[in-house]
């Protein structure tokens, strides 16, 4: 039933578990359209018929008179502070909320670090330890964009791909990213993962997502970050095999950082 209304919408390809609650979110959204549409649409006839030049002769400058329509308002007002504060915000915590993994899902959970820039992506991976090195702005350099601090056991075998014009994922786990920018604000979006997630100078957000079709992905920047914008489309998430994902991750230790 799902497939019949995402092809209907022409929604794009869905390739992550999560996004199904975002497609199904979609659909609820058209299904209220249709019934306001409907509503109002009646209301629109029935206020051409009620207020035709027939029975209304003469134009009434002063219109309504009573005051429901004030009270309506500010019920509509209420309304709407309810649904961004009772619902919006509390069920964006739960979606983006990476403590509510299980904890078979969080120990299998493929953690990486994605910093975006003008005019890419740059991605960096914890390594065998699992743990990320400290990072500190002095050692920010050409061959070390992470700045990760080469005194710490933990980042010697952190791998830094920069710039990523792809960026590898294993097939079928759970994937947190922590989000964070060089420069101005962009936004990692991936539509086929139903994820986007702002990329904000001094902060690091972690978002994350469970890929469930192997594939290449295109990544884009959803904030108008500056001239060469669009060129941020040119990022591939790339879903493959734990095999092959295995494979390329080897094939990139040993390089502090690695360039595409
Ligand atoms: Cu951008």
């Amino acid at each position: 039933m799902i497939e019949f209304f995402q092809k209907l919408l022409g929604l794009p390809v869905l390739a992550s578990e999560n996004g199904l609650h975002v497609d199904k979110l979609i659909i609820y959204i058209h299904w209220l359209m249709i019934a306001l549409f409907i509503g109002w649409f009646a209301y629109f006839v029935y206020a051409i018929w009620r207020f035709r030049a027939t029975r209304n002769p003469k134009a009434d400058h002063h219109g309504v008179r009573g005051h429901i329509s004030n009270y309506l308002e500010v019920v509509v007002a209420g309304i709407e502070v309810v649904l961004l504060v009772g619902f919006a915000i509390p069920f964006w915590g739960y979606a983006s909320d990476i403590t509510r993994l299980s904890p078979e899902d969080s120990a299998k959970a493929v953690t990486i670090q994605i910093v975006a820039q003008q005019f890419s992506w740059n991605v960096r991976y914890p390594g065998k330890d699992g743990t990320f090195g400290k990072q500190d702005m002095r050692y920010i350099s050409d061959s070390n964009l992470f700045g990760v601090d080469p005194n710490d056991p933990a980042g010697l075998d952190d791998i830094q791909v920069s710039p990523a014009a792809q960026i590898h994922l294993p097939v079928g786990k759970p994937v947190i990213a922590y989000i964070s920018s060089k420069d101005v604000i962009h936004s990692f979006k991936v539509i086929a993962m139903r994820v986007t997630q702002d990329a904000i100078p001094g902060m690091r957000i972690p978002t994350w997502f469970k890929p469930t079709k192997e594939g290449h992905y295109q990544i884009n920047c959803a904030q108008l970050c500056g001239n060469g914008h669009t060129s941020m489309s040119g990022g591939f998430l790339v879903v493959e095999s734990q095999e092959k994902y295995d494979q390329w991750l080897a094939s990139k230790v040993g390089a502090a950082t690695s360039f595409e």
